[in-house]
């Protein structure tokens, strides 16, 4: 008698076609010659062999009962007339072929939650209560937004920002109603008419007369949230043939009729200033510009105005804010850097940068967005050759990984941290939670607003792009890690990592249960929380990339603490002071980009990812989306 065969070639006999066309006779005969059972039976007694025939037997039995039924409606519901006893045999025959086929691979065991979020990822089963959850979940973003403005409109109207726990209105922003305009293009993606009418006919009726008259207003912060606010409901209400969101409020021309006025006052900046470089301030009641008293801008600062005049220059059909926009990065292409990489300071005198602190937070971080979102805007349109900012873009998010990123002890959190004294001195282990925008432009960068399937389907990831796709991934989860270490869920506004070189005890977050608690630092003065939105910008267009489902669960968990504890019963949401403490203390401002980026982008996280997609719209730097147009 031959040996029985090898493992691997009994693999092959069980994979081969043949073995499943084989009548059923061949099935049992040839299953009692090669199977264990035959080698059993070898060693075994007759009257053990008879047994295993008789279960053998009484299986067939069983089988032929059970067909019966299931052959005649299947028949039935096809419509189609069926040979009983033939299809009987039949049925029989695939049922033994699938009791000798091989165990199907199982697929990985997921909890309840995951299975839905699962089920929705792969897109096959059509699970309708997946999307139902989710547009629940919007829907509860939607109120949230609601509660916001109606707390604003009682206690603030008018003004930049509201105090949600004395009720009163702040103008923290040169006082040209910030949160009205920041506000106006959310809720027109919301469908939320009544809030468009309130905000569009109060814009009507005022914002004009307050450019008019303002005084002193920051260059950048005018730009990213009132021009960009006017110039999304331009496109949103249909101007330059864009969507028509809005039912309610005023003809589109009315919003680039201000948004140009503005435009020309803030123009000033660069007029005024002796190089390239504008002034960080604008009188804009006389169209003056000064500098800060330092003397000095910020580099994110001249760095994120361009996405804004480029487009108005687009729709107005006027040059001159596109050409003083891009003469900036034009310069800034000409300045020394490190791998890329900048000071966060320059000077509008020289034209020269300031300083050697090179960070990815404050004054430092759209610098980097820009470059890659303005290559973006424009790279389609035939006005030049604009390949320079990409090249910008590459070099320095090399020398961020050549230079920043570091894993924290003990669970290899992958972070950016920053050089305070320069490329020669000590990388400090900091990173502020503005630099949770990174992930998000790093993954945009990578497909070009594609999703990661389409793109890598059509080619067009480098191994750069891929390695980039893979930071911004890690870099996601670091910045979910920064909410999900304090005890309210709410990310601080500056954490600290500890690393083989940096440790600092009894400054955790708070959530003994995170894995990450001894990876994260939280100091005392940074402990607030401002509502800022780049964790949720990050999640939204990492989920609009890879669609994987974590991402959104991510920002419910987010959106769940904001409305824990940072809800005010009367109207609106406020910041808090410390955020590793329960009941957090309030800290009464509720920032305009909390509704203008925060609640955007947890509802387009939500939501449908055909609604704003990330090939056609750029978001500025404070969510306002604007066209990509093309040549
Ligand atoms: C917003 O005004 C913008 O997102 C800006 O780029 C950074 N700061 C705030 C939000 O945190």
């Amino acid at each position: 008698m031959s040996k029985s065969l090898p493992y691997s070639m009994k693999d092959v006999h069980y994979d081969n076609a043949k073995f499943r066309h084989r009548s059923l006779f061949k099935v049992i005969t040839q299953t009692l010659l090669t199977s264990n059972m035959r080698r059993e039976c070898v060693s075994c007694s007759t009257g053990k062999f008879l047994g295993l025939l008789m279960i053998f037997g009484l299986a067939c039995l069983m089988l032929t009962h059970t067909n019966k039924a299931h052959s005649v409606s299947d028949g039935l519901a096809k419509g189609i007339a069926t040979n009983e006893e033939h299809k009987e045999v039949t049925d029989i025959g695939i049922r033994f072929k699938k009791l000798f086929r091989r165990a199907p691979r199982l697929p990985p065991r997921l909890s309840p939650d995951e299975k839905i979020f699962h089920h929705n990822f792969t897109g096959k089963l059509n699970e309708p209560n997946v999307e139902e959850q989710w547009k629940a979940r919007q829907q509860n973003v939607k109120d949230a937004f609601t509660h916001a403005w109606s707390g604003y409109k009682k206690f603030a109207m008018g003004y930049d920002e509201l105090m949600p726990v004395s009720r009163l209105g702040v103008d923290g922003l040169g006082g040209l109603g910030a949160t009205v305009v920041d506000a106006l293009d959310t809720a027109m993606i919301m469908g939320l008419d009544d809030v468009v009418s309130e905000a569009s006919s109060w814009i009507e009726s005022h914002l004009l007369d307050r450019i008019r008259q303002k005084g002193q207003v920051n260059l950048f912060e005018t730009t990213i949230r009132v021009l960009g606010g006017l110039l999304s409901a331009y496109h949103l209400s249909g101007g330059d043939q864009g969507m028509t969101l809005a039912q309610k409020g005023p003809k589109p021309t009315i919003y680039l009729d201000i948004a140009k006025n503005l435009a020309d006052r803030l123009l000033s900046a660069f007029t005024s200033s002796p190089t390239t470089i504008p002034f960080s301030d604008v009188v804009l009641r006389d169209s003056s510009a000064h500098s800060a008293p330092d003397g000095l801008s910020s580099t994110s600062e001249v760095s994120t105005l361009q996405l804004e005049f480029n487009y108005l220059s687009a729709i107005s059909g006027d040059p001159k804010y596109s050409t003083e926009g891009m003469k900036v990065l034009a310069h800034l292409k000409t300045l020394p850097k490190t791998e890329g990489l900048v000071p966060i300071y320059i000077s509008p005198h020289s034209g020269e940068f300031s300083g050697e602190n090179i960070r990815l937070g404050s004054r430092g971080d759209s610098y980097y967005e820009y470059l890659i979102k303005v290559w973006l805007q424009l790279r389609d349109t035939q006005d030049g050759n604009f390949t320079y900012l990409h090249d910008m873009y590459e070099e320095a998010m090399r020398g961020v990984k050549h230079m920043l990123v570091q894993k924290s002890t003990p669970s290899e959190l992958v972070f950016v941290g920053e050089l305070p004294v320069g490329p020669k001195g000590y990388l400090s282990p900091k990173m502020d939670h503005l630099v949770c925008f990174l992930p998000g432009t790093l993954a945009l960068g990578a497909t070009k607003g594609l999703t990661k399937e389409k793109a890598m389907k059509d080619n067009l990831l480098t191994f750069e792009d891929l390695d980039n796709l893979k930071l911004a991934e890690d870099l996601t989860k670091t910045c979910f890690e920064m909410y999900s270490v304090t005890s309210t869920g709410l990310a601080p506004e500056i954490a600290y990592f500890h690393t083989k070189d940096y440790f600092e005890s009894g400054l955790d977050g708070g959530n003994k249960s995170s894995e990450y608690v001894n990876d994260i630092i939280i100091k005392h003065a940074d402990r607030h929380n401002l509502l800022r939105p780049e964790t949720v910008e990050s999640l939204f267009v990492l989920y609009r990339i890879t669609q994987d489902p974590k991402y959104r669960e991510w920002g419910w968990q987010i959106f769940e603490s904001f409305e824990k504890y940072t809800k005010v019963e009367s109207g609106g949401y406020s910041s808090l002071d410390d955020v590793t403490t329960v009941p957090p203390p309030k800290r009464d401002k509720m920032e305009t980009f909390f509704l203008g980026e925060t609640l955007k982008y947890l509802y387009l996280l939500f939501g449908d990812s055909s609604v704003m997609p990330l090939d056609k719209f750029v978001f500025n730097t404070e969510a306002h989306p604007l066209p990509i147009k093309s040549s």
